[in-house]
């Protein structure tokens, strides 16, 4: 049924050697103050991949000690904008330059097909760089006409120390949104990887130190949360924190903010993005683009399609061709050519998705599909197909963030708006049709913060992404995600001087 059996075929050696494990703390490579350190294992077998300096909140004083440093004394905040240009310019060259490492990297620590990382991934992140490079020389105030003989302008500065905790689904690519335009705006940063996938990140930043990055400028803290990310939200001398994860764990930041020094949070949370077929679209590339929606990047993703609503005279023609484009869908080693679908990043993962298709099965959803782990190695599981899904069940309102299609069947186009609105998340939504008065009436009346028309996931560095609701705070990429990391300084001058 499924072209390849993924567990019972020997893994394939990643083409690359893992050469940092250390935190990289003032552009020095440094053990953690505790020499403690944690396994980072590989999804296709659960073996160990390294072990990598585990930061703690001793560790985190000393980053945030080197960032302080490098904002307040550093050449960073204060060399001119055309400077910090070239550097990050040169740093996206030296990312490009090392795209296959990196995605040989990225692949062997989170499990996702060689291919996506080595094409797509990587190459976005390049592209992102030089994005805010180029934002970073145009990044200016106003002059404001003021109701008196006063003039008005603004400075627009960068904040300080950005604190920045970032999850293990895309671990370059948070890298990236959180990094270059902290670092066009010039802020200094403390970075905390997730415990699952700090090794790419590593990399990278090494890179940018190779770019001409001051010390200290860029920290990278490997660890957990409640420890090194609990330590950088609280910590009193950072001044912005910046998150990526779970919706559960983005409160809990907030609080720690709030209880600390009130820096200023953005958060980037879970979702239960409907995708909307009419029943004017055209139902093949509906088809496709509703199972990239769910099954890309094993369907761990914040944005995922994971409620496909479907009008109720293309339903069974729907649900058919959904099932058997899910059953021909590659799941294998992520280092072998042609495969989509890898193992799920850990146990953890692997043991919540496979509880929700319990729950989907329990709570009488039609299973077409999948419902299976694949092989007994690893973390591995079929792409799964729900029909009859209700709007009450388990896996029609929470974040499976697996690959699981759940297909919901729809009457009206006032039906869906409010069904695809009733969910306490907004993150993003997807419209198939091609009635343009139909997509207008949607794009303006669902509750997200991406719509995407005909299509799913472009992830263009200009385009900006961030939730309603409990989706999150701000917005990442493009113009707006810079508005993150600037204060504005109001300064008044007058016109005519009063002692005159
Ligand atoms: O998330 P956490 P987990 C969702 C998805 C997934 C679920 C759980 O549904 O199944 O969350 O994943 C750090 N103080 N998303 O447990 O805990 C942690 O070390 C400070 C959606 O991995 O939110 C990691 O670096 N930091 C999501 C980061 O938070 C803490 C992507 C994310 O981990 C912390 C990932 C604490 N007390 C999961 N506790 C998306 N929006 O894309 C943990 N962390």
């Amino acid at each position: 049924k499924y072209s390849t059996n993924a567990a019972i075929e020997e893994p394939i050696k990643p083409p690359v050697q893992v050469e940092h494990t250390q935190i990289l703390i003032n552009g020095q490579f440094v053990d953690s103050v505790s020499g403690k350190t944690f396994p980072t294992l590989d999804p296709r077998t659960g073996e160990v991949i390294s072990h990598v300096a585990e930061g703690d909140r001793e560790d985190v004083n000393l980053a945030v000690a080197a960032a302080r440093k490098a904002f307040d004394q550093g050449p960073w905040p204060k060399m001119t904008a055309y400077e910090r240009q070239r550097i990050l310019l040169r740093a996206a060259d030296l990312l490009e330059k090392h795209n296959d490492e990196l995605a040989a990297l990225e692949s062997w620590d989170s499990g996702k097909p060689y291919e996506q990382s080595a094409k797509v991934e990587v190459p976005m992140l390049a592209h992102l760089f030089r994005y805010y490079a180029g934002w970073a020389d145009k990044i200016h105030g106003l002059t404001v006409p003021a109701n008196g003989p006063y003039h008005v302008q603004t400075l627009h500065e960068p904040i300080g120390v950005a604190g920045q905790i970032i999850p293990w689904n895309f671990p370059l690519l948070m890298f990236g949104w959180k990094v270059a335009p902290a670092l066009a705006c010039g802020n200094t940063i403390v970075l905390k990887t997730a415990q699952q996938t700090p090794l790419s990140a590593l990399y990278a930043a090494k890179l940018l130190h190779e770019a001409g990055l001051p010390p200290g400028v860029l920290n990278v803290v490997s660890g957990f949360g409640p420890t090194a990310g609990a330590a950088i939200a609280t910590h009193m001398d950072v001044d912005k924190i910046a998150f990526t994860g779970s919706t559960a764990t983005g409160r809990i930041v907030l609080e720690l903010a709030a209880r600390s020094n009130l820096k200023t949070v953005t958060l980037e949370l879970g979702g239960k993005s409907p995708f909307i077929v009419c029943e004017d679209a055209d139902i093949d590339q509906a088809v496709e683009l509703a199972h990239f929606a769910i099954f890309f990047n094993q369907g761990q993703c914040c944005c995922a399609g994971s409620r496909t609503f479907v009008h109720e005279s293309v339903y069974d023609e729907f649900v058919e061709k959904s099932k058997a484009r899910a059953l021909k869908r590659v799941v294998g080693d992520p280092f072998k050519g042609g495969v989509e679908q890898g193992p799920q990043v850990d146990s953890d993962q692997f043991k919540k998705i496979l509880k929700y298709i319990r729950y989907g099965v329990e709570s009488g959803a039609i299973l077409e599909a999948g419902g299976q782990r694949l092989g007994d190695k690893g973390f591995y599981i079929q792409p799964t197909v729900f029909s009859n899904v209700q709007d009450d069940m388990l896996i029609a309102k929470e974040e499976i963030f697996g690959p699981v299609q759940s297909i919901l069947k729809f009457k009206d186009l006032d039906e869906v708006i409010r069904r695809a609105n009733n969910s306490p998340y907004g993150l993003a939504a997807g419209v198939f049709t091609k009635n343009i008065d139909t997509a207008n009436t949607l794009t303006r009346a669902l509750r997200v913060g991406s719509v995407f028309v005909n299509c799913y996931d472009i992830f263009d560095a200009g385009v900006p992404f961030g939730g309603y609701k409990m989706s999150g705070h701000g917005r990442e990429k493009g113009e707006y995600g810079l508005r993150n990391y600037l204060q504005v300084k109001a300064v008044v001058t007058p016109l005519i001087n009063p002692a005159w």
